[in-house]
């Protein structure tokens, strides 16, 4: 599924690079490689030089690189994209070498690496090392750091990675339009001793958002708080690869933010423990555990467990519109109303199709084949091996499983419960009414005596509350 864009720079010039000055090398340009596939692509295991577990992208791909001579050279190229959102639906963005997010960058720290970025959006741009320190000169910020990237043009970066991390990349030039058009990726650095933060699965996403109305391909980059697509990797669930995972293994999950607002994110099943910042490592002393982690905007926030409980656990961001997909937020809110006269009378005079929405709340759009628009993807969906998940946007799965291989992401399907384990329906009460005891005033039964403590009936004990 990678695409060769051929040479931009010339092999004779190649040929020579050894011998010339560091400015002068960077004449040769290494070929830039594209991804047309929005499917989790295997990790890029080390090919010599320190040993490390390579990160698994979510629904992305790891860039590859060449060595010339100590520098580790990656090609970047901005452009415009289609990225696959989930599967009906298709979103015209800008992004890196044929995606969106753009590959992520992984590297060891000590390494010099040195990027090319070729421009070909119709804008100028420039790339910002969100967390690396660097000189300021390769910061990326446009006007201030660096001219900006005009189109058709190449630009080159070079940098020593100082430290391992969890960090990323996105343009610092017309930042409210390319960021909202998905301009964004991963960078991870391994520490160079590979015993050193060792996990046995690694896995990497930054979580994203646009404003795609129904039926229309382009986000709206006007857009500030209201949007209604809450993406991983540019992806919305069922779209989400599954994070699969041998039980007993070591895990990493690194997440960034480069939306316009926060990002609970939680995970059931297991307490973790946050490892990293995009400041660095966190020391072993300084770490408490959570089961929910807030990611700021513009953080990354990586964190670790043993997978000792197998199963399919649920991980998403715990704003619940953020589980759902494109929605109107002016639907009146009908629980509990009594609606059949007022569609009655709405389809007397209106359309015949008209369906209210919710009078028993809204899981039954779970289940339902709706009409609508092309290039949409329901509110609520996705089934699992119970029924209708009856969600979207920011949720994907943990798959914990027994006996799998090492570095074995393939999907093993659900989760297979050990008899006696689930959930189950009791039967109904012998006299057909809920065994129910009331306690409540109005049931024309005595309220149930509660000791009280009242202020002055026991003297100087009472308390005040
Ligand atoms: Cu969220």
């Amino acid at each position: 599924m990678l695409s060769r864009r051929g040479f931009i720079g010339s092999s004779a010039l190649l040929a020579g690079a050894a011998v010339v000055s560091g400015r002068a090398q960077a004449a040769s340009i290494p070929e830039a490689v594209s991804m047309e596939s929005a499917a989790m692509q295997p990790p890029l295991a080390p090919a010599g030089g320190p040993n490390y577990q390579p990160v698994v992208t979510l629904n992305g791909w790891t860039l590859p690189w060449r060595m010339n001579g100590e520098w580790k050279e990656f090609h970047l190229v901005a452009e415009p994209v289609v990225r696959e959102i989930a599967p009906g639906m298709k979103a015209h963005l800008w992004g890196y070498n044929g995606q969106s997010p753009g590959p992520t960058i992984e590297a060891v720290e000590g390494d010099k690496v040195r990027i090319f970025v070729t421009n070909r959006l119709p804008e100028h741009t420039t790339i910002h090392w969100h967390g690396m320190l660097l000189p300021c000169g390769m910061d990326g910020v446009g006007g201030l750091t660096q001219p900006h990237i005009k189109p058709g043009k190449t630009f080159v970066y070079e940098f020593l990675l100082k430290k391992s991390g969890t960090f990323m990349y996105h343009p610092h030039a017309d930042e409210m339009v390319q960021m909202a058009m998905g301009m964004m990726g991963s960078f991870v650095v391994h520490p160079r001793d590979p015993k050193l933060h060792r996990v046995d699965r690694d896995f990497v996403f930054l979580l994203n958002a646009y404003d795609i109305d129904p039926g229309s391909y382009m986000p709206k980059v006007m857009t500030m708080l209201d949007f209604n697509l809450w993406t991983i990797n540019s992806r919305a669930f069922p779209g989400i690869d599954h994070l699969v995972v041998r039980k007993g293994d070591r895990v990493r999950v690194r997440v960034g933010n480069l939306t316009m607002t926060n990002h609970p994110i939680h995970m059931h099943g297991y307490h973790f423990e946050v490892t990293c910042t995009d400041g660095g490592w966190v020391p072993a002393g300084a770490r408490w555990p959570e089961v929910t982690i807030d990611i700021p905007v513009g953080a990354m926030r990586a964190y670790e467990f043993v997978a000792d409980e197998p199963g399919d656990w649920a991980l998403h961001c715990h704003k619940s519109h953020h589980t759902m997909n494109a929605m109107g937020h002016n639907v009146r809110t009908f629980i509990g109303v009594d609606n059949r006269d007022l569609v009655k009378a709405i389809r007397g005079v209106a359309s015949r199709d008209y369906m209210p929405m919710g009078s028993t709340g809204m899981a039954e759009m779970g289940e339902m084949e709706m009409p609508m628009p092309d290039n949409t993807l329901p509110m609520m969906t996705g089934f699992a091996q119970f029924g209708a998940v009856e969600m979207g946007g920011m949720f994907t799965v943990v798959k914990v499983r027994e006996g799998l291989g090492a570095n074995d992401y393939k999907d093993p399907g659900w989760y297979q419960h050990p008899p006696g384990t689930v959930s189950y329906e009791v039967g109904a009460p012998a006299a057909g009414a809920p065994a129910r005891r009331s306690q409540g005033p109005t049931s024309g039964q005595p309220a149930i005596e509660v000791n009280v403590v009242k202020p002055g009936a026991h003297g100087s004990h009472a308390k005040q509350h």
